[in-house]
């Protein structure tokens, strides 16, 4: 994984790649944005899922400078996608505790914006519940620099990290994220639709945009829309697809 990351940061390498997943306005059906999902081809074990590469970054103390190349390659992808009059409205990208940690992520978000002309408004930063609850590390501060910016801060798996929601309130964040495994059985277990609707409704209630991951089948699409959920990401809509791709997915929606 090391050796991997080295050859990424070195350019003589690309064990790295990024996908990008549409996350779609449900009323009126529009992208949105997308989020940039990581993707490591290992040379013997070929494709290896960041399910698992992810936490073993996590332990190896490499999910920072991996979270740095994933900053900067979406969104230089972005203003890629611009230059060639491809209409993304905006890109979202995985934020660990670790990277967040470090402190510098306002001043690197801030460059990486101005480097490729990006304005701070088209990128969210994807933040878990978890980090948003951790006691280590003082969030405050960090996520008032990054909303001074003007970036969009979303709660990734909203719903799975603790009861409190004493942070909604003290924190600048506008979107949550509703985790997939509440949206995976909704069509299915009569209990998640209750759990669903609340989440909507916290949103609701605190002007946040709500996100519903995982949507793989019109049931849960149509239910969501009922509930009235702005925005769904899921194999529904779209699989996370290479950069090159989302042009000819966009031409297939419009
Ligand atoms: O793409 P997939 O659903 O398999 O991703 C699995 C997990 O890996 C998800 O929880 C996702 O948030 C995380 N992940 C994907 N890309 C990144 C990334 O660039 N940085 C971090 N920190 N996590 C990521
Ligand atoms: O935790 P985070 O939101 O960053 O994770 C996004 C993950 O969810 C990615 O690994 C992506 O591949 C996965 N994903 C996206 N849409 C679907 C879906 O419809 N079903 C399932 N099972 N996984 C999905
Ligand atoms: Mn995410
Ligand atoms: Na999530």
């Amino acid at each position: 994984l090391r050796e991997a990351l080295v050859l990424q940061e070195s350019g003589g390498g690309a064990p790295f790649e990024l996908h990008y997943q549409p996350q779609v306005s449900l009323d009126p059906r529009r992208l949105y944005r997308v989020e940039a999902l990581v993707r490591w081809t290992h040379p013997r074990w070929g494709a290896v899922s960041p399910a698992e590469f992810v936490p073993l970054a996590e332990e190896c103390g490499l999910i920072d400078r991996l979270d740095s190349w994933v900053l900067e390659t979406a969104v230089a992808q972005l203003a890629r996608w611009r230059e060639a009059g491809v209409p993304v409205p905006g890109v979202a990208v995985n934020v660990s505790a670790a990277r967040f940690a470090r402190g510098d992520l306002p001043d690197h978000v801030r460059a990486v914006l101005a480097t490729n002309g990006i304005p701070a408004n088209d990128l969210t930063l994807e933040i878990t519940e978890r980090l948003m609850m951790s006691e280590e590390i003082d969030v405050h501060d960090g996520l008032d620099a990054l909303h001074a910016l003007g970036v969009t801060l979303s709660i990734d798996d909203f719903g799975t990290g603790y009861s409190s929601l004493g942070y909604l309130k003290r924190f600048p964040v506008t979107e949550l994220k509703i985790d997939r495994s509440f949206v995976k059985e909704l069509d299915i277990d009569a209990a998640n639709r209750p759990l669903v609707r609340a989440i909507i409704q916290i949103g609701e209630a605190l002007g946040l945009t709500v996100v519903a991951e995982g949507v793989e089948r019109e049931t849960q699409h149509r239910m969501l829309e009922a509930e009235g959920c702005a925005v769904g990401q899921g194999y529904r809509f779209a699989r996370p697809m290479a950069a090159g791709a989302l042009a000819d997915w966009l031409q297939g929606e419009g």
